[in-house]
This record gives structure tokens, sequence and C-alpha cells, in this order.
């Protein structure tokens, strides 16, 4: 190739990559331009182009108007995801008058894209899905910190090597387990037994309450809000449909992957440092975030800060972790694959699960928006029954590498 046209094109690819969001701009001007980048793509016929612009300007500014939405939806079943022309067609006829100009064209749009769901969900799945490589090593897994709110059950540390493997950026959301539902008609332990461990906010009490579920768990939840109110079998459920149909191997990390995972090499009480004060950057606890409008109840022991939410915080809203991970802690507590045991003696060495001793309990890790700064410290565990679930309870996927 002529390398003066090289260099042109390293030129126009440096232009090209400086975004809306890169320059200094209001929040407005950066959505408008993104709006006519997204015009421009579609009419170009490049809808991939026109479904990234999207995620930007979503990002940017979420109340995307309906003509927008239409757009989108278009967008997404040209390229073979019929999910997020579903979600993009939703959210339109939730804001568009019945007399808007596209209507009609919307209701034709969803007739056509339904029938497509189920074949192409697992792909669309995974394509959401995001993963990130994390690199292998050895921890000293426990209360090594020496931390006197620690339990025996995080005793005695020991040394857990790690092989390199993939972890979920994120907990899996409602928006994903959505689309399994949708595909497979599932339903979850919650609602075939009618409860969930939920907070009822009038009482300021916790019990099963009737009724609640993955899809109404009692709090305000949107599409990329941790999915709740799963037991670890519903989990596995949805795992296994995923692998089926994508070829994928994906798994529940084990216990020592995810404390590796969520201490990305520190050693102090909390990813970021050892004043849980300071963490309202890095986590949803129990905070001092006021309970919502007419209840009467607050946290007994929160957070000296405020982390912006009473209860589940979108994913990815919080900073991420050195290994470029969010909401390990807190926000909602994550089942693993290993079995309880009441102390680390005899427990795997290699990272891998640990399948033996009290199976019908599984671990769970990392505290969630309900918990004070004892139940956030990243050594912290516990074990809850296969079946059980609870308005403060999600997962993340693995993979080995
Ligand atoms: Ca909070
Ligand atoms: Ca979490």
């Amino acid at each position: 190739m002529n390398p003066g046209y090289t260099s042109m094109l390293l030129l126009m690819g440096v232009v090209l990559s400086v975004s809306a969001q890169q320059l200094n701009l209001p929040k407005a001007a950066q959505a408008e331009i993104l709006k006519q980048d997204i015009v421009e793509a579609l009419s170009a016929n490049r809808p991939a182009d026109a479904l990234n612009k999207f995620d930007q300007l979503r990002a940017v500014d979420p109340s995307i108007a309906p003509a927008m939405l239409y757009l989108e939806a278009r967008a997404a079943d040209a390229v073979g995801r019929p999910y997020r022309a579903i979600r993009a067609l939703e959210y339109y006829f939730a804001k568009a008058a019945s007399d808007d100009t596209s209507y009609a064209k919307a209701a034709q749009l969803m007739r056509a894209v339904q029938p497509k769901v189920k074949s192409s969900m697992g792909k669309e799945l995974v394509a959401d899905i995001q993963m990130v490589s994390i690199p292998g090593g050895s921890f000293q897994m426990g209360n090594d910190s020496g931390d006197s709110e620690g339990s025996a059950d995080e005793l005695p540390v020991h040394a857990v090597t790690i092989r390199p493997f993939r972890l979920g950026k994120y907990e899996v959301t409602v928006a994903q387990f959505r689309g399994f539902v949708l595909a497979t008609n599932y339903q979850t332990e919650a609602e075939r037994s009618g409860t969930c461990f939920a907070l009822d906010l009038s009482t300021g009490r916790w019990s099963d309450l009737p009724g609640n579920s993955w899809r109404a768990p009692g709090i305000a939840q949107t599409d990329d809000h941790p999915v709740v109110c799963l037991s670890w079998n519903d989990v596995d459920v949805f795992i296994n449909w995923l692998n089926q149909h994508t070829q994928r191997k994906f798994r529940l990390p084990s216990e020592a992957e995810w404390e590796y995972a969520a201490r990305a090499k520190t050693r102090s009480k909390y990813p970021w440092g050892g004043n849980a004060d300071q963490g309202c950057q890095f986590t949803n606890g129990a905070d001092q975030t006021p309970w919502p409008a007419g209840s009467k109840h607050t946290w007994t022991t929160p957070i000296k800060c405020h982390d912006g939410h009473f209860a589940t915080a979108a994913v990815g809203s919080y900073f991420a972790n050195a290994f470029g991970l969010h909401d390990l802690i807190g926000n909602v507590w994550e089942w693993t694959q290993d079995c309880w045991n009441d102390t680390y003696i005899g427990a795997p060495s290699d990272g891998s699960a640990w399948l033996s001793g009290e199976c019908s309990r599984r671990v769970v890790r990392g505290g969630a928006w309900l918990n004070n700064a004892a139940n956030l410290r990243v050594s912290y565990r516990s074990g809850l029954v296969t079946a059980d679930r609870g308005v403060n309870l999600g997962f993340r996927l693995a993979q080995d590498l």
C-alpha cells in the first residue's frame, strides 16, 4: 500500500476516534452530536455503528426520545439482535403517544422480532455479558488483616494459587435474566413458591414476602440493575441453558476466585483501604442515603458516607477495582460454586471450588446494599441454602480461559 495513503488513513483514524465525550462539551451538545451520528450511520446502512452510538448516547443522556428508540429497534433488528430491538420498542411504547408517526410501524416491528428471540437469545446474551480476563497469581485467602470483626469461618488464612480466568465485569442484570426467561418461559423458585426474602419498607422488617420475585422484588429496579430473588438452583439452570445455547463454558466463580478478584492484589480490610466510611465511591452498602420517601426507618449502623443508593444501583455505578471489575463488594451478594464449610481447614489451595462439606448450602460473598461495614469486608463470608433467594442476592458469571 502507498505509504502516503496509509498515513492518511492513520490520520483519519486519529481524527475519527475523537468522540463527543472526549471533547469538553456540555452533555446536551454531546447528545445532539451523537444523535446526528446515529442518523448518518443509519442512512449509510451502518446499523452496528448506530448501535454503538446509541450505547454512548445512553451514557450521556438516558432519556432517549421515542423517535430515536424506534430507530434503535430497527438497527438492532438489522444486525440480528431481536432482544435489543424488543427492549428498545418496550421503551418506545412506554414513552410514545399512540398517535406518534412511528406507532404503527413500531407495532409491526415488534410483531416481526418476537418470533426471532428464541433462536438468537443465547448469542445475544453472550454479546451483552462483558467478561474481564483476570491474571493468575497467589494470595492469602481469609482474614489476613487480623481484623477483630472477622469470624472463625474466615480462618485459617491460607495461600491459594489462582489460574488465569475470566470473570463478569458486572453482576448479571435484570435485562440479561429477562432475556433468558423470554426464550425459555422459565419460572424461578420464588415465582413457583410465591415468596422472596425481602424488606417491607413500611415496617422495616425482613421476611419471605408473598408475590415478590425478580420481576417485582419490592425495590425500584431498572433493566441495568443486578437481578435478585434468584436461588442457587435458578442460577444453575440459567448457566446450563446459556452453555447449551452458546457452546461456552460459563460457571459460577469459586469462592477463592471471587476473593482473589475482589481483593485485586490488595490486602486491606476493604479493597479501597481500611476504612469503610471511605467506601462510598467504590461500593453500594447500607449508607447515609435516606430510605424512600414515607418510610420511618433508617439503617442502624450505616457507613458514614453517601453512596447515593438506598437499594440496588445500576451495575457499574461505582469505580472499578484494579482488575476492572465493578460491585464485587456490595450492591448484591453473589452466589459462588462452593459448598459451605465452617472453616478453611482442608480448603483447596489451587483456586478450585470446594465441592465437599455442607453442599445443600453454598457460599455467598461480598455483602449487599443493606449491609453495614462488618459485612462488606472482603474476607466476610456466609452460606445459604440452594433454594434461598433474596432481594439482596444475585450473581456474576465466570469462565475458564
Ligand atoms: Ca447504599
Ligand atoms: Ca456484589
